[in-house]
């Protein structure tokens, strides 16, 4: 099963985790391993000030991780071409004001083009910090609000058809616009299957194509893949909040769950406009350290997934001691911006101590800006959030976004955005 459509759970890890054999979930198994240093130049010099990161260090992982896991994603557009299609100041009940608007990618009619659905506080007197968030499905799933639009919505056999009414606010528990608003913030979703499909093949309808050198029908190995692509999009969201004057655009986070969380940490190294991303059971080829062998694989993520990550990131089938990156890498190309990264009990296959241990690696970085960062390396229990500029819990329950996980994110925000 790909997908369940209007639900940001997807079942898929929890089957192929059944079906596996040979994938460790006992703690006692996991093989010892050596994570890459983070503060270590390539030349071999230590980096001890935050300086010598900024300027030196993390372009280096960042030129990594265009080489050999994400791809080369193209520069931001000179100009947005975009349409507010709709102001509603009464939406949800009169508790927010709704805007639709369409971002289009390309000039041809036919072009993709993705629809943003914001919702602002209505009471609000300034522009407000907003909470964006890469949505599995239509943007009409996302709360129970009749004035949004059904959207087509690509299904499990690969084609794109009409939404079902039925769908409508099918997210909404995983969204939980209403105390998002009640928090003061907005909140902007955009379907990510409208930057590019879901599935091997999917890119032709996607956005990629339009970057194609004349002559060009495939990606080259070192070219951006499904998850740069989504990451690309969730940056134009952003183009667009930057646009709206009801919005605080110094206070745009990103949240992504799953392939999203995924697809949010690389959106969030690349576009420093992010003030904190949410990286949510994001599990391998996200937060969770690739060389602990706990749970889902690179073999398995690329097998399943050829079209999320670049042409070379294959060679690390069966080989992550010998990648030069590690998640905690990817992490701390946030610094000193926020990172907030969560696990769930019942979702072994993202294996939770290794995306904890993603965090808690990364946050030495942080305290080269005098920041604090998770502050512990000792896994937290049930429902104990720590640390800081850096944040991680792990919640009981199965692999999905709930109301838990968002009153953690909205303290975390409010830290962050100081209001
Ligand atoms: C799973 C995949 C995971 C995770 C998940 C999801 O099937 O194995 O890496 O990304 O999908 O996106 O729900």
């Amino acid at each position: 099963m790909r997908k369940s459509i209007g639900l940001l759970l997807l079942p898929l890890g929890c089957c192929a985790f059944a079906q596996q054999a040979d994938v460790i979930t006992d703690e006692a198994k996991v093989p010892s391993y050596t994570l890459p240093a983070v503060l270590t130049l390539q030349s071999g010099q230590t980096v001890s000030d935050a300086k010598t990161w900024m300027a030196r260090r993390r372009p280096e992982i960042l030129a990594i991780y265009e080489a050999e896991v994400y791809g080369k994603s193209p520069a931001r557009p000179p100009k947005l071409n975009y349409e507010v299609k709709s102001v509603e100041k009464q939406a949800l009940g009169g508790k927010a004001t709704r805007k639709i608007v369409t971002i289009f990618f390309g000039e041809r009619p036919d072009a993709p083009k993705m629809d943003l659905l914001l919702y602002l506080p209505a009471a609000a007197t300034k522009p407000v910090p907003v909470i964006l968030g890469l949505s599995f499905a239509g943007i009409h799933t996302v709360a129970n609000d009749p004035g949004v639009p059904l959207a087509d919505q690509w299904g499990r056999d690969n084609k794109k058809s009409p939404a079902v009414e039925k769908s409508r606010g099918a997210a909404a528990a995983q969204w939980q616009a209403e105390k998002i608003l009640a928090a003061g913030y907005g909140l902007a979703t955009v379907y990510y299957e409208q930057i590019e499909p879901d599935f091997a093949g999917g890119m032709q309808y996607g956005i990629r194509p339009l970057f194609f050198k004349p002559g060009q029908t495939e990606p080259g190995p070192g070219d951006w893949a499904a998850i740069a692509a989504w990451a690309w999009g969730a940056s134009r969201a952003l183009d667009y909040l930057e646009k709206d004057k009801d919005v605080d655009a110094k206070r745009v986070g990103l949240l992504g769950h799953s392939r999203l969380g995924k697809a949010a940490i690389w959106a969030g190294a690349q576009d420093s406009r992010f003030t904190f991303i949410i990286s949510n059971e994001s599990g391998e080829g996200g937060a969770a350290i690739s060389r602990r062998d706990y749970g889902e694989r690179t073999k398995a993520l690329n097998t399943k997934f050829p079209h999320w990550f670049d042409g070379n990131f294959k060679k690390y089938n069966d080989r992550e001691n010998d990648m030069p990156f590690e998640s905690h890498m990817a992490l701390a190309l946030m610094a000193p911006r926020g990172v907030y990264v969560a696990s769930a009990e019942g979702d072994q296959w993202s294996d939770p101590k290794g995306e904890f241990l993603g965090a808690a690696n990364a946050s030495p970085v942080w305290e080269l800006f005098g920041k604090k960062g998770i502050g512990t390396m000792t896994m937290p229990g049930l429902h104990e959030p720590v640390g800081d500029r850096v944040r991680y819990h792990i919640r009981a329950g199965k692999h999905d976004v709930t109301e838990y996980d968002w009153e953690q994110y909205l303290t975390f925000a409010k830290a962050q955005w100081g209001r």
